[in-house]
């Protein structure tokens, strides 16, 4: 189910667990702003989720409220993720769902990172 994007943020959220470490995850990257995990269910060889450490819903609430420094370190959090897992070359595709037309299902922002295969258009 997609979440409501105006709910407060919820701290039994599933990556709230992992960022806690209530639960396992397969960890590639920790710094200061993010974590990064390989995603439970791969759409592509490689498949990763990179979230920042702040308790953000998703991209709307980060973009208008995080500090500019929290948002400098994820998205160069991000950045290092894709060089770290080999995906630079050839290329990699990233996305962040936001509320119900954009599908996000976990109320905590994560950017998803594909790699090891071809990308086309975005169909669905
Ligand atoms: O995508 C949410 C993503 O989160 C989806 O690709 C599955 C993934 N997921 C859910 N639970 C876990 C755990 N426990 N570990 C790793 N990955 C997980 P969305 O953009 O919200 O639709």
């Amino acid at each position: 189910m997609p979440i409501d994007p105006k709910a407060p943020y919820d701290d039994s959220n599933i990556f709230a667990k992992i960022l806690r470490g209530e639960i396992p995850c397969r960890k590639v990257y920790e710094d200061e702003f993010a974590l990064a995990f390989h995603d439970i269910n791969p759409q592509a060889p490689v498949h990763v989720l990179v979230i920042p450490k702040g308790r953000w819903v998703s991209w709307d609430d980060f973009s208008a409220r995080a500090e500019d420094d929290e948002i400098a370190g994820f998205v160069r959090a991000v950045g290092a993720v894709a060089r770290a897992e080999g995906l630079v070359e050839p290329g990699y595709r990233m996305l962040a769902n936001v509320g119900q037309h954009g599908h996000q299902e976990v109320p905590h922002l994560h950017v998803h990172l594909f790699g090891g295969r071809q990308f086309y258009a975005m169909v669905s």
